[in-house]
């Protein structure tokens, strides 16, 4: 079809993102207004260009202060996009939004490893008082988030985050044995309380650097959930400390989880707590085996460095303000890693991702300036043939995406089926054993189904618990591979739509460097599931007692086998239907997600000429004078980008 020769009016309106002149023009703010509209809502206008020339001076290279540069480059950003129009306020929100993640810092370091190692001792160690509960059973699967605060105070919350309730501790001991009451097992067994979360204030200094430490569950314990609870947690973490103890120095479980752990924290430091039992050739040796271990087994570097500590008597010395102690202790060693980090390495991490988001915002705002400069200086009727083009390359766009949402329905489809099969997989397997276990102990137990039930109940909740993580995992794994793809697609789809329009208009095109990922949403990750195991026990017939063994023990073994059915129907539903709605979700909110990023490319790219187009049409005598600022602001924010690039992307750090 030659849509070339087709004006703009004759486009189809296809559907509500494909942007009809006049809608893009309403979408983009203002027809590119008068230079000072009175009464606007412009934040922190820039009161001259000489001021923000003089700030662009301020850039000398140096990492010490570059976080200070950083955050001044982002406010003159913010305030020359703002001041360009009404129709980029969002993008100036988007550069001050960054400005306050640059400004809070808060980063989120987890202590993890399996239950016992010590991995609390040593937060209270670093705390420098017993704020958290140590036990020597194994705690339930809730993670405590501590923060900076000016007192002691805890907020537990329960569930969704509907309800919670708050406390504030004069001390460490009031603190603590608030605590034990919602995370220890003995008060809150199998987390019947319903908590979800626990935020702990605290005085700290190690706190003031704006990190947030967070105890784990720790995997591998006997409640087996608690290993799924720490895994599910991982992404929300930003860096970790990862705890083994010699006793043993490290398990099959642990190599397991440090190699998920390491492909998704970017720094991971190891520390081998208990010290204190080892002599010094002892502790050699075991530092030794376990650097073995890790480049062995886990692939990490030979010189990895692995800090012993004795937390116990760290937290002794700290309490005592003996300095020596806590320096043998190597708490020392720990703290100074820890400051370090986060003074040094967690600055320059974040700074750099915001720096390149910045520079992706100032991106699409030259994008749209450029453009409408080049449609104002343009003869009119060459305007009108370009546009025709773009528009006829957003036809085609539409056409792509309304594919692309019915492969998108259609992967949802394919992965809902596959879930039905593991559940029908699941229920097999979940038969054949449960069979098993019934029948060994009717055999066992002469006849006695109570005693059969008992077997049942016990095995049942470590099963589905295991079978649930282990499901929800690989089908996560998979959703994001399959959502992945098409988000690809959508962004080369965008992209092509951006390229288009700087070609048409012969401007340099930059495409965006740092894509931000969807994150598909989990499901709380420390819900505690109530596996149904008891169904009331079916009576033995009147009879039974009186028949001869062999058809007692049939009919025992097929009441059990009743019972089994109903019981493997509810714990497989328990276990299907939360995923099934997880996957529901995911796809939704990623679709909805595509279309808004879709229109609003779209709409910002045709906005800038279509915009220009319409002022050209109407009054030609301030085009002049229009087109002059334009010019002006986008080369002051070239120059903002450029400084923006010099210290942060030039210096060849990506990723
Ligand atoms: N000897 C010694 N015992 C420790 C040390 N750190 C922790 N423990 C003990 O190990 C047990 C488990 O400690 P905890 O911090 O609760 O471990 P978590 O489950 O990893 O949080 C407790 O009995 C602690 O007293 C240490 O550095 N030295
Ligand atoms: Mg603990």
């Amino acid at each position: 079809m030659d849509y070339a020769t087709r004006g703009m009016e004759s486009l189809p309106k296809r559907r509500d993102w494909l942007m009809t002149p006049t809608k893009i023009v309403a979408l983009a703010g203002a027809p590119l207004p008068k230079m000072h509209p009175p009464g606007h809502i412009w934040r922190r206008p820039v009161e001259g260009a000489e001021r923000t020339q003089r700030n662009l001076q301020v850039t000398a290279p140096g990492k010490a202060t570059s976080a200070a540069v950083l955050a001044r480059l982002l406010n003159d950003a913010a305030s020359l996009v703002d001041s360009i129009s009404p129709a980029f306020v969002p993008h100036g929100d988007s550069l001050r939004n960054l400005l306050e993640r640059l400004r809070d810092q808060r980063f989120h370091l987890a202590v993890l490893g399996q239950f016992k190692r010590g991995k609390s001792t040593l937060l209270n160690a670093l705390l420098g008082e017993e704020a958290l509960p140590v036990s020597v059973i194994p705690l339930t699967a809730i993670p405590t988030f501590v923060r900076a605060g000016d007192r002691r105070h805890v907020r537990v919350i329960f569930g969704n985050g509907n309800s919670s309730i708050e406390r504030s501790a004069d001390d460490a001991q009031e603190l603590n044995e608030f605590l034990a009451q919602y995370v220890t097992e003995e008060a809150n067994p199998e987390n019947r309380l319903g908590v979800s979360q626990v935020e702990v204030l605290h005085p700290a200094p190690i706190l003031q650097a704006g990190v947030v430490l967070i105890d784990t569950p720790g995997i591998g314990s006997t409640h087996r959930h608690n290993t799924e609870a720490t895994l599910n947690f991982i992404p929300q973490c930003d860096a970790a400390l990862f705890v083994v103890s010699p006793d043993p120095p490290i398990t099959e479980v642990e190599i397991e989880f440090l190699k998920d752990v390491r492909s998704r924290i970017g720094r991971v430091f190891y520390v081998l707590s208990k010290a204190d039992y080892l002599t010094d050739s002892d502790r050699a040796k075991i530092l030794e085996f376990l650097r073995r271990v890790l480049r062995e087994q886990v692939g990490i570097d030979s010189d990895v460095s692995i800090i012993p500590v004795s937390a116990g008597s760290g937290l002794a010395a700290r309490q005592n303000g003996d300095q020596d102690r806590w320096a043998k202790s190597g708490m020392r060693d720990i703290e100074t890693l820890l400051t370090d980090f986060l003074v040094h390495d967690k600055e320059s991490a974040l700074a750099e991702a915001i720096a390149r988001k910045a520079s992706d915002v100032i991106g699409d705002v030259l994008l749209e300036l450029r453009l409408s400069v080049q449609s104002l200086k343009m003869p009119l009727d060459e305007l009108e043939k370009r546009l025709d083009l773009l528009g006829n390359r957003l036809v085609e766009a539409d056409l792509q995406r309304t594919s692309e949402k019915d492969t998108l329905e259609g992967d949802q489809k394919r992965m809902a089926a596959l879930l039905e099969e593991q559940a029908e997989q699941l229920r097999r397997k979940a038969k054949w054993q449960f069979s098993q276990v019934a029948q060994d102990a009717l055999e066992k137990n002469h006849l006695n189904t109570d005693a059969a039930q008992s077997a049942l109940a016990e095995v049942i909740p470590g099963f589905f618990e295991h079978e649930l993580g282990a499901m929800s995992m690989a089908f996560e794994g998979q959703v994001r591979d399959t959502l992945n793809r098409h988000r690809q697609r959508t962004d080369a789809l965008i992209e092509s739509i951006r390229r288009t329009a700087a070609e048409l208009f012969d401007i340099p095109y930059q495409p965006i460097a740092s894509k931000e990922e969807f994150e598909i949403k989990r499901q709380p990750y420390w819900v505690t599931h109530h596996w149904p195991i008891s169904l009331g026990v079916l009576p033995e017939g009147f009879w039974d007692r009186l028949l001869p063994y062999g058809m007692r023990k049939s009919r025992a073994v097929r009441r059990m086998r009743e019972r089994i059915e109903v019981l493997v129907a509810e714990n497989v539903e328990n276990v299907r239907w939360p995923t099934l709605q997880n996957l529901i979700k995911s796809f939704r909110e990623f679709g909805n997600a595509l279309d808004a990023r879709l229109e609003e490319a779209v709409s910002a790219t045709m906005g800038a000429i279509e915009a220009a187009y319409e002022r050209r049409k109407s009054e030609s005598a301030a085009v002049e004078s229009e087109t002059a600022r334009l010019e002006r602001s986008t080369s002051e924010l070239e120059q903002l980008d450029e400084d923006l690039r010099q210290h942060y992307g030039a210096n060849g750090q990506g990723g």
